[in-house]
C-alpha cells in the first residue's frame, strides 16, 4: 500500500474510524434486559433482569466490555413506579454500576383508562391523567439529570368513524404544549411516531410529518425521534432522516431491525445496509456542517429468544462496525461525483465503504482504549451470566404466564 501523506490508506482509515467510534455512545433500553415477549407468549429466561438494580447491573456489563454504553433508558412504570420519590434510589444504583440514567420514557399506554387513548382521549380527565404522568416523568428526568423525555403514544383507533382524527390532533397539540411548558432548561422532548400497533385503523402520531408538526407546535425543546422499526417496508428511512436533519428536528433514534413490521429484532440482523445508509446521512451532514447533529443513539429492542446481555453486546458491536464503515466514505469525493451525476462512481464510492472490513481496526481501537478486543468473548469468559442465572433462576422461572 503506497505511503500516503499521514501514513498508509489503512492508517488513515483507522484514524477516521477511531475518531467516529470515539463519538459513538449507544444508550441501551432497560426493557432489553427484562423478560419480554409477543402477544403469543413470553419465553422466560432464568438470567433476565426484573429489578432496576439488575437492569443497571447488566447494562454495566455491556458498558464494561464495549466502553460505548454509559447510559440506560428507563420506562417509568417499569423502572421508577414510585415516580420522583424513587429517583434518589435510581441515582444510587446508577452510581454503583457506573451507568447513568438516560432518556426517561413515560408509560401512557398500559393503564385501563388509556383504552381510547391518553393525550388523544376524548375524555378530558384521562388526558389530564396522561399529562400528569408526563409531568412526573419530566420531574424524574430533572432529579436524575437526564436530558431527554422520550414520548411514544399508542393512541389511535381500530375502526373508521370510531374516533375524530382531527379533534384528536387538537388534543395532542394542547397536551404536548402543556408538557413542553413543564420542561426545565436543557431538557428535550422527543416525539416518537409509529404507523400502527396497537391501533390498527389510525394512529394519532403515525409518521415523521405528524411528529414534526406536533413537535414544532409544542415548542423549541421538542424534536423528533426516529424508531427504525416504525416504518412501512417500502419507506426510505434515510430520506426521512435527511429531511429531519435539514429541518434541524431530529433528536434521537431507536435502533432495531425488522423483516416485516415493528419486530424489534437486533440492529443489523436483517438489513445492515439500511443502518449503514442512515449512518451515512449523519456522517455526510457532519462532514458538510463541520459538526455532528445533536442526536441520541438509543436501542429499542425486545430480546425474546436471544440471551438479553449477549443480544445487547451483539447490537453495540454491530452498530460500531456500521458506524465506522459509514465514517470511511470519502465525503468530498462523493459530493463531487453527485454534482457531476457520475452515478455509478458515486454509488461505488458509498457502497465501497460498506465492504471495508473494519473489524481489525476496531479491535485496534479497543486495544488502544484498554477494552477487550472481543467484547462477546470477554463477557462469556467473565462468568457473570452463570452468576446471575444462579441468583435469579427461582424468581424468574416462577413467573411463567400465558396470553389468554
Ligand atoms: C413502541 C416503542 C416505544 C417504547 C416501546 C418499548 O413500539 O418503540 O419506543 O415505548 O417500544
Ligand atoms: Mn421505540
Amino acid at each position: 500500500m503506497p505511503p500516503l501523506q499521514g501514513g498508509t490508506m489503512k492508517d488513515q482509515q483507522a484514524e477516521k474510524a477511531g475518531k467516529a467510534l470515539d463519538q459513538l455512545q449507544i444508550e441501551l433500553p432497560s426493557w432489553g434486559f427484562a423478560n419480554t415477549g409477543t402477544r403469543f407468549g413470553k419465553f422466560i429466561q432464568a438470567a433476565a433482569a426484573t429489578s432496576i438494580e439488575e437492569k443497571f447491573s447488566d447494562a454495566g456489563q455491556v458498558h464494561a466490555v464495549t466502553g460505548a454504553c454509559p447510559t440506560l433508558a428507563l420506562h417509568v412504570l417499569w423502572d421508577v413506579p414510585e415516580g420522583v420519590p424513587g429517583a434518589a434510589n435510581v441515582k444510587r444504583i446508577s452510581e454503583k454500576y457506573g451507568v447513568r440514567a438516560g432518556a426517561i420514557n413515560p408509560n401512557v399506554f398500559q393503564d385501563q383508562e388509556y383504552k381510547y387513548g391518553s393525550l388523544g382521549n376524548p375524555d378530558v380527565a384521562i388526558r389530564r391523567k396522561a399529562l400528569e404522568h408526563i409531568r412526573e416523568s419530566i420531574g424524574i428526568a430533572a432529579a436524575l439529570g437526564s436530558r431527554d423525555i422520550s414520548l411514544w403514544f399508542a393512541d389511535g383507533s381500530n375502526y373508521p368513524g370510531s374516533q375524530s382524527m382531527r379533534r384528536r390532533i387538537e388534543y395532542f397539540e394542547d397536551g404536548l404544549k402543556e408538557a413542553h411548558a413543564s420542561l426545565i432548561p436543557g431538557q428535550r422532548m422527543l416525539v416518537e411516531y409509529k404507523p400502527f400497533e396497537p391501533a390498527f385503523y389510525h394512529t394519532d402520531i403515525a409518521d415523521w410529518g405528524m411528529a414534526l408538526l406536533l413537535a414544532k407546535a409544542a415548542g423549541p425543546q421538542a424534536t423528533v425521534l426516529v424508531d427504525t422499526g416504525h416504518h412501512y417496508a417500502a419507506q426510505n428511512i434515510e430520506q426521512i432522516v435527511a429531511w429531519l436533519l435539514h429541518q434541524g428536528m431530529i433528536g434521537g433514534f431507536h435502533f432495531n431491525d425488522r423483516r416485516y413490521a415493528d419486530d424489534d429484532l437486533t440492529l443489523g440482523s436483517i438489513d445492515p445496509y439500511q443502518v449503514f445508509r442512515i449512518f451515512h446521512e449523519l456522517h455526510a451532514y457532519a462532514a458538510e456542517k463541520g459538526k455532528a447533529a445533536d442526536i441520541a443513539f438509543m436501542i429499542d429492542q425486545s430480546h425474546n429468544l436471544k440471551g438479553k446481555i449477549e443480544a445487547a453486546i451483539q447490537t453495540v458491536v454491530t452498530a460500531q462496525e456500521l458506524f465506522a464503515k459509514a465514517a470511511l466514505v470519502d465525503h468530498g469525493r462523493l459530493s463531487g461525483l453527485q454534482k457531476d451525476c457520475s452515478i455509478v462512481d458515486a454509488e461505488e464510492c458509498l457502497r465501497g465503504a460498506f465492504w471495508i472490513d473494519v473489524r481489525p481496526m476496531i479491535r485496534e481501537w479497543r486495544r488502544g482504549r484498554g477494552l477487550p478486543e472481543d467484547p462477546m468473548k470477554a463477557f462469556r469468559e467473565s462468568g457473570y451470566l452463570e452468576k446471575i442465572t444462579r441468583e435469579r433462576h427461582d424468581k424468574n422461572m416462577g413467573a411463567i404466564s400465558t396470553y389468554a
